[in-house]
């Protein structure tokens, strides 16, 4: 299958004008250092040093219902009168609600506003300083980006405002685009990069600017049109994470700050490890359900954090942020905790050890891969993520007696934001863990030997499924799928809904690694080849996965299928400066 080759400069040279107005110049300390290519270019000094473990981690902290209704009440097309931006009208929404407006208790409501707040502490030794972040209501007052909470079978309103200022100057833009990595999500609320708005302004592929967006999120499993129902079960997604994708922007705006966790239960992972239900799996659940987000970020000699969004290599991060912390500390009871890993990018690779002060690997559970329940837990000494992958573990404290030292250790090099390189002893410790007590009551939950079934590949489909191939490669300085750049007006490809494909991922190069994300479905890899020779898919790659990791002379087969809903959507680089200069394309799903 041939696709069309687009390169369109006059849509690209628009945004990349406005790149450059967005980098902001660090505080002091450039030093001219010459680049391979020849060209001089300002070179960062490392990040000041901090002392490690002064701060706690944040606690985990839930975004709280909206109270009473959203006015005006949500509705299937726009709320163009009341602010809201010119996005597509809301798919299915009769099937879901009968009424042109949402009736009352039909969906679960929620409101967050995209905004800026001045004193954020990184770390004690770095100055407080102004992020991003989505508020929202919790049971601990207005917090930046809560964990919302969600139930299958039980649809999603969430009202996005952006209160951006919008004379912002530095890094990062005042328009938003959320989107809701990787739920099974209609075009028009997943957060499309060329739909992002503010009150002044639309995207490309908007017809209105607005204050707010309603964003619909339906969950039920892929599988609705063919099951009836929610949809398939065994397609369950776990932990996902929402975060801004405005086209050209979203390495800088989500390391400023719009990144926060979406968990998504159901009867088998219910959130109750107390749960009567036989067939609830009595995971470790809150408060011993602790999402972890990692970001690499770069700061200046002042200690202000900076991000270069002009250049298409980024800005390679230095110092790791748990939950928005520095070398931050977690104190643990003995007893199970289930721990969900999350790259957030923008650029660095991670492979994660548990290790003790004396630096002994220990081991634990790995229960879920991309937020999808493995088949069967595996029982593991190292994790490794890409931006954007994630990782659920579950760890028994319960090994250790109180008092005892654990660190958690990124023990993968890498120097640039191209890629990482091998795996070093000891490594960079990212966050203390002191079992600093014993549990209040007995710990009920458990890791049962059998997890989430799988789908089952019927090989005459994909024998039935056309291949379509995509090269992810370096032209021209920047970064390109199959020589086009980003055009979000313009699908590089249109698949049929109901239908299934074969989507070969190839990169070509050695000089760096993609992990490509595919919006909407996710895939199975059904094969790997490195340098032409097949390489085997480690099992934990095996299941159903939304960013797929594309390492040097890596060709990736991966199984996708297209159901339920129909639009516009993308697959891009999740190595964010790759993704905004301008490794994406647009795709489209059509009846
Ligand atoms: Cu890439």
């Amino acid at each position: 299958m041939k696709n069309e080759q687009v390169i369109d400069p006059e849509v690209d040279a628009g945004r990349r004008a406005l790149l450059k107005l967005a980098g902001s110049a660090p505080a002091i300390g450039l030093i001219a250092a010459p680049r391979t290519s020849g060209a001089v270019v300002p070179e960062m000094p490392p990040s000041p040093p901090t002392t490690p473990w002064l701060e706690e981690l944040p606690q985990v902290v839930a975004l709280a219902l909206s109270r009473g209704e959203l006015t005006p009440a949500p509705r299937g097309v726009p709320n163009g009168e009341s602010g809201e931006c010119g996005r597509d009208k809301h798919q299915r929404w009769d099937e879901f609600f009968e009424q042109p407006e949402l009736p009352p208790g039909k969906a679960d409501l929620y409101e967050l506003r995209a905004k800026e707040v001045a004193d954020w502490v990184f770390h004690p030794a770095y100055p407080p300083q102004r992020v991003w972040g989505y508020e929202g209501n919790t049971t601990q007052g207005y917090q930046l980006n809560p964990t919302i909470i969600a139930r299958y079978g039980q649809p999603i309103i969430c009202r996005l405002f952006n209160d951006l200022p919008q004379d912002h100057v530095g890094f990062g833009t005042p328009e938003i685009s959320m989107h809701l990595h990787n739920l099974h999500a209609p075009s028009e609320s997943d957060g499309f990069p060329g739909d992002y708005f503010s009150a002044s302004k639309a995207g490309p592929t908007l017809s209105a600017p607005g204050q707010f967006s309603d964003y619909f999120y339906p969950n039920v499993y892929a599988g609705l049109d063919q099951y009836g129902g929610i949809g398939d079960p065994r397609e369950a997604l776990g932990t996902l994470w929402y975060h801004d994708h405005t086209l050209d922007f979203t390495a800088s705006n989500a390391s400023r700050g719009l990144a926060g966790f979406y968990l998504l239960h159901d009867e088998l992972d219910s959130g109750d490890e107390q749960d009567p239900n036989p067939a609830a799996l009595k995971l470790p659940s809150h408060p011993y359900d602790y999402p972890l987000l990692f970001q690499d970020k770069r700061f200046d000699l002042s200690g202000t954090h900076y991000f270069d969004a002009m250049d298409p290599e980024g800005t390679f991060g230095d110092k790791i942020t748990v939950n928005g912390k520095i070398e931050p500390v977690l104190r643990v009871a003995r007893r199970r905790y289930r721990l969900r890993l999350l790259n957030a990018g923008p650029t660095r690779f991670y492979e994660f050890y548990l290790v003790t002060a004396s630096d002994a690997v220990q081991s634990f559970s790995h229960i879920a891969n991309d937020g999808n329940l493995l088949p069967a837990p595996l029982t593991r000494d190292r994790v490794r993520i890409a931006p954007a992958e994630r990782a659920d573990l579950v760890v028994n404290f319960a090994n250790y007696p109180r008092g005892t030292v654990l660190y958690l250790v990124n023990r993968l090099r890498q120097e640039s934001t191209r890629g990482p390189k091998d795996v070093r002893k000891p490594g960079t410790r990212v966050l203390k863990i002191v079992v600093d007590r014993d549990p209040p009551s007995p710990d009920l939950s458990r890791v049962p030997p059998a997890l989430r079934p799988l789908p089952v590949l019927d090989p005459e489909d994909i024998a039935a499924a056309p291949i379509r191939r995509w090269e992810f490669a370096r032209k021209g300085g920047l970064w390109t799928v199959n020589d086009g750049l980003v055009n979000v007006k313009s699908a590089r490809a249109t698949v049929r809904r109901g239908t299934a494909e074969i989507w070969e991922l190839v990169n070509p190069s050695g000089g760096w690694s993609h992990p490509i994300h595919v919006h909407f479905e996710e895939g199975r890899i059904l094969s790997k080849t490195v340098r032409g020779v097949p390489a085997t898919v480690p099992l934990h790659e095996q299941g159903r996965k939304d960013v797929f990791v594309l390492g040097p002379y890596t060709t990736l087969r991966v199984f996708l299928r297209f159901r339920d809903f129909v639009g516009k959507y993308v697959m891009h680089c999740h190595n964010l400066p790759h993704e905004d200069h301008a490794m994406m394309v647009r795709w489209d799903i059509k009846d």
